[in-house]
């Protein structure tokens, strides 16, 4: 069958959880509710992460249980019998025969699992439960007295990769490298956001995957809106876009983000702000050395930025001062870079483990495997009236932004095949039409 790691790969991360929790646990993992879109059409279906990274189930509907007693883990997975009059309609399922090729002791029936769970929490002495994933497991984990939440020591595993996990990876970085080139290559100003919104998502297709966010496509002003998704208006002429997209393979995501110049080449004060943002970047990966605290990485490129910030003549004070208080770098450099440098990325875009979400907090320092971003930007928003916009920048927002592999050896850039360079990208842009 399609499973995307081997049984041992799978059996380890159970093992490594249950290593943590007390003898007699039992532990509780739903896949996501179906959500629906509309009427009678849902959304497109997406596994639960912490289902695929335990047992790597992936239709809908599925519980992963399992508990451990005197050193040993049994594990049930819970799913849909096959239902010929139900497949004519949504397609041929696994089923519970089927589903015995998964990493676990037993398989059972779906219909079954409300009695089973109740009567395997009843002889268990503590109860862990993903809560707010399932509508069904909520309801049953309301008749203990108490549920403890595992992802506390899940997330700090899946903060680790295997070399597995790094391929699945390096493979997404690989697609949506390709999928920013292409959009690159046939921009021309003018053209609609959601033209090339559709190069970049077009490419994911095209190679068997699919987005692991909704893309944000940016012309203009409009990319100094962090999280800009509309993607609906024209890109003029003398304006940048910013394109922040990436794609997942078997559920592992990649997270680029690319600006340029719809017209192939950048206006002087674009190139500015473009070469500091990348001189921000490139250091920002630099820092990423094992060992070295998390915050680190944002210490460095907020210096250089504010630096930057300072040479442009943009703030007008000392480093110091543009930097802010020592411990939160609060200072007005935030009024222009106003995000973090980079997250955890993995079986989740924003992954588990790096203090979002109120998963239990980011790493103490970078270690040997993990995989995160580096994205710094710089903002100029001209509808912004609450802070001053220096005119001749008013209008720009560039964020560039790489997916970067920790080693002992030092950092592995797994997006490296997608251009950055002012030259690179002036000679690409406009070339494929
Ligand atoms: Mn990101």
């Amino acid at each position: 069958m399609g499973l995307p790691f081997d049984t041992s790969e799978y059996i380890g991360r159970q093992e490594r959880v249950f290593a943590e929790l007390p003898d007699s646990s039992i532990l509780i993992i739903p896949t996501n509710d179906r959500k629906i879109r509309s009427n009678d059409v849902g959304y497109p279906f997406r596994a639960n992460s912490y289902m695929l990274y335990l047992c790597g189930w992936m239709e809908d509907e599925g519980i992963f249980v399992a508990h451990n007693h005197n050193g040993n883990i049994y594990s049930t997975l819970f799913v849909p019998e096959r239902d010929t009059k139900k497949e004519i309609w949504e397609g041929i399922r696994i089923g519970v025969e089927g589903a015995k090729e998964w990493p676990v002791t037993n398989t059972s029936a779906i219909e079954n699992s409300v009695s089973d769970i109740q009567q395997m929490i009843a002889q268990s002495d503590h109860v862990y439960s993903n809560i707010g994933v399932s509508q069904s497991i909520d309801k049953i984990c309301e008749s203990c007295s108490v549920v403890h939440d595992p992802r506390p020591i899940i997330d700090p595993l899946r903060r680790i990769k295997s070399n597995k996990e790094v391929q699945y990876m390096q493979e997404a970085a690989n697609i949506a490298s390709e999928a920013h080139k292409l959009a690159m290559t046939k921009s021309s100003p003018n053209m609609g956001e959601w033209e090339i919104q559709s190069s970049v998502e077009g490419y994911f297709m095209s190679a068997k995957s699919t987005w692991s966010f909704p893309s944000i496509v940016g012309g203009g002003s409009n990319a100094t809106i962090l999280h800009y998704k509309s993607n609906d208006c024209i890109v003029d002429d003398g304006d940048l876009v910013l394109v922040d997209a990436g794609c997942e393979i078997n559920g592992y995501a990649s997270d680029i983000t690319r600006t340029w110049p719809i017209s192939g080449s950048f206006t002087e004060p674009q190139r500015e702000i473009y070469e500091l943002v990348l001189k921000a970047e490139k250091a920002g990966i630099a820092s990423c050395q094992v060992g070295k605290p998390w915050s680190h990485m944002h210490r460095v490129v907020s210096e250089i930025i504010a630096q930057g910030l300072i040479d442009l003549g943009i703030l007008d004070c000392d480093l110091q001062e543009a930097l802010g208080d020592e411990a939160n770098l609060d200072g007005p450099f935030r009024n222009f870079f106003m995000h973090g440098t980079g997250h955890l990325l993995g079986l989740d875009v924003h992954d588990v483990g790096g203090g979002r979400q109120g998963d239990p907090g980011a790493p103490q320092s970078l270690e040997n495997g993990m995989v995160l971003t580096i994205e710094p930007g710089l903002y100029f928003a001209d509808w912004r009236t609450d802070i001053y916009i220096p005119e001749r920048y008013s209008g720009i927002g560039i964020r560039i932004e790489d997916d970067v592999l920790i080693t002992t050896d030092g950092p592995v850039v797994l997006s490296s095949s997608c251009p950055k360079e002012i030259n690179e990208i002036e000679k690409i842009v406009g070339s494929g039409i």
